[in-house]
């Protein structure tokens, strides 16, 4: 396999100024030809279009005439042309292909009988030969013509400018996209699919046509996807007075699809999980992803499609911007500090492990072998934190600036990293030399804070140290210390409310400041705040505004003080957070010493403080859901050290923790739980809060041991009225070995067996269960009528839900992770990308007691021994054990 590297990156000799894309849709196969206008930027440079192996190539004409065999060489990645004209001239292609034989979900192919496509990053490839590569924009007219009792509708990028019958029971569309785009944004549909429409006005008065397309039987699932749609229109215009291009925008769902969605020009293909929604087979949290997602696809009409990426490494330019986008999207639409917790959650669970594994790479990697591979939790999430610091650094206003003038400059461009830096510090008329390394640089910085009051000269000082630990091919050595915005509250010890701050190191703050913005650029700084009056509790780094790990020296009181007082909700969250985590490393650290697990009692008496407050009239219930939860499994393991992990004693120590919570408080809990059953299902903010606290103190209730509780769970699962509820019951059911779990789990088989989503759902519980012998189960549940391979939302529930669950996987006699590399092998196979994705959960075999490490080493071993495996699966398993 061959790496790429950003350092070779080279403009391309020749330019595509139009494409025009004729494709006919036939069973068996499908022939694409394709005309394009080129542009000779280098003379007498041999042409390298991208193709995959598996088409076949029919023609090759330069300006009308066929080319010569000796002028075109073929190899496995596509195919060299040379000899080619001085001047501009046109290109003809035609190609042959078999959608209806592509498991892999990449370029045309076929998702419950209608044509479909995916080409980002590189499956355009395999639909014709072509340039594919992001820097190449044209414009694109697509022809398509298929049969009309099957394939009725007939979509691509653009406006529709022609459409009729042809020969045979055939009818053809004609679409033009009037935007240059790379390849990596052409869409196509053809398919037998319903729709719902809408429209919207934009703020210069234009109207748009919306429509919704699904499959038949799905269309009354579409309206919530519809209803996000419009508020992301608008939210754009209000936010950042970016307004949509066109007079239509199309979003169609498939079942298809290996990730959430694309956001193709005009045209979103949508994984059908991101669309679909009813109360009865929708979560909260599936609205709420379903809000965020269709707001991002969205957004990427301006920050991705209208400015794109010069190259792959770029990828976090449009990802990182858009993520933060759509997530201050849902803090506008919902609770801010409830969505900001869930974001820390998912970055410390998530990424945080990726940045200290062998995958570890900067936002903007500087090589890859599969591009595919790099669509990662780094790019996106830890890149949305490093745009996230702009605004903390710049402001509100600022960053506004910065945005307008990256639109004035690079509108219609494909660019990089660098430019939308530039466009940030130019904007403001700011050095931000010391904040590149975060574009640069791998692995979580971890930074030390120690605090201290002098009452003589009135001062708070803060003593910072910043260091970046190694990470692959960077020793912490080359790491450079990296600008970061620190923000800091000071709480008066009597009142708990904020001080204001008037000055920090002789800097004037703003009248009225009670968070200051310090820029903490070197590897130890000092900032002292004058004019404290009497000692402060401080509150460092609210809305967590850097992607960071961070210790204090602030002790079990002051945390205790910030959980209660804190007016950063972020804040008053971690305080718990960190009390949880100091105490569950020591359970941890007890339980492998045998010695015996004692709880402390403070943080159930500031839990039970926490859950008390939920009978105000004005609780935010959804915050105190959030404050009730106690860190992940994942979240420890990260924080003990490598090779010495063993996931049965991770698991005892949080049970411990959870059991003790729930014995103590569990009147308390047994009231607020039905205080907090509403009687019927309303999807408004107030009764989702309500839902999940209630269902958080469910969650604690199934750790106590009494058969009343089992009982309890399945009378409410079967009287739920929306699928929230009815997962919550299954889930505190799941644990336990017990009649009513089967009664629970077999009654919602029978009830949604016909629905492919929600039966991942059944499958996504089953392989997250704590059940003993559970790997048996999973094992069965792969021939179950449920579960289909071919189809990545399976896969993903069932492998992916059971390589997250610790005692299964991690099962002693590593016969959990045999099996993993046995449907790993499987699906190199049948769909590559997923298979890499699944061969995921060996990267982190290091961080395991040495027996597992061994276990794990000999399946990833075993892997990449296995002919024909797939660059995909290869780069991370050859990563893994480098
Ligand atoms: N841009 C797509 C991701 C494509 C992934 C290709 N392997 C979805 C998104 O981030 O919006
Ligand atoms: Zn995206």
């Amino acid at each position: 396999p061959k790496t790429i590297y950003l350092k070779d990156y080279q403009t391309p000799a020749y330019e595509f100024e139009h494409v025009n894309l004729s494709f006919q849709l036939n069973e068996e196969h499908t022939t694409v030809s394709s005309s394009i206008d080129v542009r000779v930027q280098r003379k007498k440079e041999t042409l390298f279009l991208h193709g995959d192996k598996s088409m076949q190539l029919d023609a090759v004409l330069v300006n009308g005439t066929q080319v010569a065999d000796e002028r075109l060489t073929r190899t496995n990645a596509g195919l060299f042309v040379s000899g080619l004209p001085e001047e501009d001239f046109t290109l003809k292609i035609v190609t042959t292909i078999k959608p209806q034989e592509n498991t892999a979900l990449e370029g045309l192919y076929k998702s419950s009988g209608n044509y479909c496509t995916q080409c980002e990053a590189e499956g355009f490839r395999r639909i014709t030969f072509y340039q594919d590569r992001p820097d190449v924009m044209s414009k694109f007219t697509t022809r398509m013509e298929a049969a009309k009792d099957k394939y009725p509708v007939l979509l691509s990028n653009g406006n529709l400018i022609d459409s009729g019958d042809a020969d045979g029971g055939r009818h053809f569309a004609v679409w033009e996209d009037p935007w240059r785009k790379p390849s990596y944004l052409f869409a196509l549909v053809a398919g037998n699919l319903a729709k719902i429409e809408d429209s919207f006005t934009t703020m210069s008065g234009k109207k748009v046509d919306l429509r919704i397309y699904t499959e038949p039987h799905n269309i009354d699932k579409a309206d919530h996807a519809m209803v996000s749609l419009i508020k992301s229109m608008k939210w754009d215009e209000d936010t950042f007075g970016l307004e949509y291009d066109l007079e239509l925008f199309n979003i169609v769902a498939v079942d298809d699809f290996n990730m959430g969605a694309m956001e193709n020009k005009s045209l979103n293909v949508f994984n059908s999980r991101l669309v679909f929604a009813t109360p009865k087979t929708a979560t909260d949290a599936d609205y709420a992803a379903i809000e965020g997602v269709v707001g991002h696809e969205y957004f990427h009409n301006w920050t991705g499609n209208r400015v794109t990426c010069r190259d792959w490494f770029q990828l976090s330019l449009k990802e990182g911007l858009t993520v933060y986008r759509d997530q201050e999207f849902s803090s506008d639409m919902n609770s801010r500090g409830v969505k900001r917790i869930g974001d820390v959650s998912k970055l410390r669970a998530a990424q945080f492990p990726q940045d200290s594994g062998p995958m570890a790479h900067p936002i903007r990697p500087e090589e890859y072998i599969k591009m595919d591979n790099f669509y990662t939790v780094t790019v996106y999430e830890k890149g949305a934190e490093v745009v996230r610091m702009y605004e903390s650094l710049l402001g509100k206003d600022g960053f506004r600036k910065g945005m307008d003038l990256y639109f004035e400059r690079h509108d219609g461009c494909a660019v990089t990293t660098e430019d939308f830096f530039s466009a940030m510090a130019d904007a403001n008329n700011t050095d931000l030399s010391a904040f590149k390394p975060w574009y640069q640089q791998a692995g979580t910085p971890i930074v030390d804070v120690k605090t201290s009051y002098d009452a003589s000269t009135k001062t708070f000082t803060l003593k910072a140290t910043q260091t970046v630990p190694a990470t692959p091919g960077q020793d912490a050595s080359q790491k450079k210390a990296v600008l970061m915005p620190i923000r800091v509250g000071l709480l008066d010890k009597s009142t708990g409310k904020d001080i204001e701050i008037a000055s920090v190191n002789g800097v004037a703050q703003e009248k009225g400041t009670t968070t200051a913005v310090l820029r903490f650029d070197q590897k130890e700084q000092t900032f002292t705040f004058e004019n404290v009056e009497q000692d402060v509790v401080p509150s460092i780094l609210r809305n967590f505004s850097a992607p960071i790990k961070m210790t204090t020296d602030l002790e079990e009181g002051d945390l205790l003080f910030l959980m209660a007082n804190d007016s950063d909700p972020f804040n008053r969250w971690e305080a718990g957070q960190t009390l949880f985590r100091s105490l569950l490393v020591k359970l941890i650290a007890d339980e492998t010493n045998g010695k015996a697990l004692e709880m402390n009692t403070k943080i159930t008496d500031a839990l039970r403080k926490t859950i008390e407050g939920a009978k105000a009239a004005d609780a935010d219930k959804a915050f105190i859901a959030r404050a009730m939860m106690v860190p992940s499994e994942s979240e420890l393991v990260e924080m003990l050290e490598p090779g010495t992990v063993d996931p049965d004693v991770v698991k005892a120590a949080r049970k411990f923790v959870m059991k003790s919570l729930a014995a103590d408080l569990r009147p308390l809990l047994e009231e607020t739980a039905k205080a907090n059953s509403a009687p019927a299902y309303k999807n408004e903010p107030a009764d989702r809060a309500m839902r999940s606290l209630k269902n958080t103190c469910l969650g604690y209730l199934s750790y106590v041991d009494a058969p009343e509780v089992a009982k309890d769970a399945l009378e409410r699962y079967q009287n739920a009225d929306n699928m929230t509820d009815k997962i919550a019951t299954l889930s505190a059911l799941s644990d336990k070995v017990c009649a009513e779990r089967e009664t629970a789990f077999d009654a919602f088989y029978q009830e949604w067996q016909h629905d492919p989503l929600v039966m991942c759902k059944w499958l996504s519980l089953q392989a997250a269960s704590g059940v003993p012998n559970n790997l048996g189960n999973v094992k069965a549940l792969l021939t179950h009528p449920a579960f289909d391979i071919k189809n990545p939302n399976k896969v993903y529930s069932l492998i992916g839900g059971f390589m997250s669950n610790p005692t299964t996987f991690h099962q002693k006699d590593g016969q959990g992770y045999e099996f993993l590399a046995d449907v790993i092998l499987q699906l190199n196979d049948i769909n590559q990308q997923v298979a890499a994705r699944m061969a995921g959960g060996f990267t982190r075999w290091r961080k395991y007691d040495p027996s597992r490490q061994a276990l794990m080493k000999k399946q990833l071993e075993r892997i990449i021994a296995t002919e024909n495996l797939s660059e995909n699966v290869y780069e991370i398993v050859k990563k893994s054990l480098d």
